[in-house]
Formats: C-alpha cells, sequence, structure tokens
C-alpha cells in the first residue's frame, strides 16, 4: 500500500513554518528570518520515502491583508486551506495558547489537523508536558505534538503522525522531485532573504526581488537580479556608500545560491524603483504574486 497527500503547515508569523519545512525536506527551500513575513508566496517541497509522498506547503503567515500584496498573502493561505490532506497548526511554545487556538478555530478546518509545538527547546519539559495536555483539551487536533524545528527534535515522530493520516494513494510527483518552484523562484528569495538580514525597518517590506537572467555557462552560472523598491531614498540605502551595502548583499547572496545550485556563481544586482509596486496589479503580476 503506498501512501501520498498534500500536507499544508499553518500558523502565525514566527511559528517556525519555514523552519519546519526545511526541517523535514532538508533543503533550504523556504528563506527564514526572525522578522513576520518573511514568506510571501506558497513553497512546496515533495518527500519521497518508501511507501509514501508528501507534499508539503508553507504558507504565509496569518495576517490581515493591509495591502492588496497581504490580500494575495491571504489568498494564498485560503487556498491551502482548501486543497489539504493533513493541516499542521503550528505555535511558538512560548506564544499565547488562547489566541493561537482561537486562530485555529477560526480556520474551521475539515482536514484531519496535528497540532504541533514548536520551538520546545525554550521550555522546560515539564512546560511542555502541561502545554501539550492543554491543546489536547481543545479537541480539534488528532494529535498534539511538540518538537523543535531549528534542532531537528521529535520531527520524526511529527513525521510518523503525518503519514499515519495521510490517504492511500499513488505518488504525484517523480521521486527525484524537490519543489514546484523554479530554480529562479528561490534565487530571488535568497536575495531577499538577505535584505531581510541586512537593512532595517521598512525596507524589506518595500522591497521585491526578480531574477531577470539566469544563464549556464560552462565554468559558473551568471544571474541578473533586479531589486525593486518604492522610493529613490531606498535605492540609496540599499546600495550604500560608494556601493558598499548591496556589495556586501550580493556576495552573502551569491554564497547561499552557489551551495544550492553547486556550481560558481556570477551574481549581477540592479536596484530599480517603482512607485507602489505593492498596490499594483501589473506589477504584482509581473513579480510573481
Ligand atoms: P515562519 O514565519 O513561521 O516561517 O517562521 P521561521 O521559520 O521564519 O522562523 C522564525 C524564527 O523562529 C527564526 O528566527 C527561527 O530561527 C526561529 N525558530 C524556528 N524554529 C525554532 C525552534 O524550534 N526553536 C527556536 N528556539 N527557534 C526557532
Ligand atoms: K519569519
Ligand atoms: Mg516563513
Amino acid at each position: 500500500m503506498h501512501k501520498a497527500g498534500f500536507v499544508n503547515i499553518f500558523g502565525k508569523p514566527n511559528a517556525g513554518k519555514s523552519t519546519l519545512l526545511n526541517a523535514i525536506i532538508g533543503e533550504k527551500l523556504a528563506i527564514i528570518s526572525p522578522k513576520v513575513q518573511t514568506t510571501r508566496h506558497r513553497i512546496t517541497g515533495v518527500l519521497t520515502e518508501p511507501g509514501y509522498q508528501i507534499v508539503f506547503s508553507d504558507t504565509p503567515g496569518i495576517i490581515d491583508p493591509k495591502y492588496k500584496l497581504h490580500e494575495k498573502m491571504m489568498g494564498a493561505v485560503k487556498s491551502a486551506l482548501e486543497d489539504a490532506d493533513v493541516a499542521l497548526l503550528i505555535m511558538d511554545a512560548k506564544d499565547n495558547l488562547e489566541e493561537n487556538l482561537e486562530l485555529f478555530s477560526s480556520l474551521k478546518l475539515k482536514v484531519p489537523t496535528i497540532l504541533v509545538i514548536n520551538k520546545m527547546d525554550n521550555l522546560l519539559q515539564e512546560d511542555v508536558d502541561a502545554l501539550v495536555k492543554k491543546c489536547e483539551e481543545w479537541g480539534k487536533a488528532k494529535v498534539v505534538v511538540p518538537i523543535s524545528a531549528k534542532q531537528g527534535k521529535n520531527v520524526k515522530n511529527l513525521m510518523a503522525e503525518i503519514v499515519n493520516l495521510l490517504p492511500e494513494a499513488n505518488p504525484f510527483y517523480p521521486e527525484d522531485t524537490l519543489t514546484d518552484k523554479s530554480t529562479r523562484f528561490f534565487v530571488a528569495e535568497m536575495v531577499r532573504e538577505k535584505i531581510f538580514q541586512l537593512f532595517e525597518e521598512e525596507i524589506p517590506y518595500h522591497t521585491t526581488v526578480i531574477v531577470t537572467q539566469f544563464q549556464e555557462k560552462e565554468t559558473l552560472t551568471k544571474i541578473t537580479a533586479e531589486i525593486i523598491v518604492t522610493r529613490e531614498s531606498q535605492k540609496a540605502i540599499i546600495l550604500g556608500e560608494k556601493g558598499k551595502s548591496i556589495r556586501e548583499l550580493g556576495t552573502r547572496a551569491r554564497q547561499d545560491i552557489e551551495k544550492f545550485i553547486e556550481r560558481k556563481v556570477f551574481l549581477e544586482l540592479f536596484v530599480k524603483v517603482r512607485g507602489k509596486w505593492r498596490d499594483n496589479d501589473t506589477f504584482l503580476k509581473e513579480y510573481g504574486y
């Protein structure tokens, strides 16, 4: 008997959705940062093991839509809700329990649900046990599993619970499939991750990245990417004095991209100002939202 299905990961921003996805798939698929709303797209990771295949989706954190960009992000959450076989509801062990359970209840999920308490490394074992008990009393999850996505703790146990709930089905993808997103997409995400790490405050939220050229040469891969911002002042910050900041950004991004595609990379970055790209349907479409 072969099992296969779609498993979607939901939770508040910073609960650890992307970290969990990466821990399961074992590649740096979803970018991670301590800032909220780092993840803007649904990212799929495919895990193929003897006897089962799981197609995971990471989703943007659940938020109230402020911009059209946010509406699209919540659209991604809703579409994920509708096509899952199993839902993973993940929360930070130190975050407010009632608030999280209320949020999860409001999703009105009809699919089998696993409640994942993440970051158990931040709690004493007895507090973890008490929290698990409270979550079990909630009654809406088939099972409650405490984990540390970052340390990979108890992730195997979580996997066993997921497989247990999977329907019987043939694999959806060839066994060497890792993701449904293109390499270009991940390259853009890696540049975006570095922007989140290097720049303060509102800059990352005003920024998107598109890869305009991806060329496999004999000894290296030549990549050109455009960093789109909303104001000239943001462009100046990203460039930095005498281009110092963008060089640092380029170096860090290139190192990650080289690890990911396992080739030498020549990375060229340009910064472009597109006022209001976050509220413009044409731009959003062009940038892949
Ligand atoms: P997302 O917004 O839900 O996708 O959350 P991320 O995966 O981006 O993680 C948010 C932050 O929590 C990052 O700084 C992670 O390193 C951190 N984090 C994730 N999982 C764990 C964990 O198990 N333990 C601890 N201590 N930190 C974690
Ligand atoms: K995050
Ligand atoms: Mg994320």
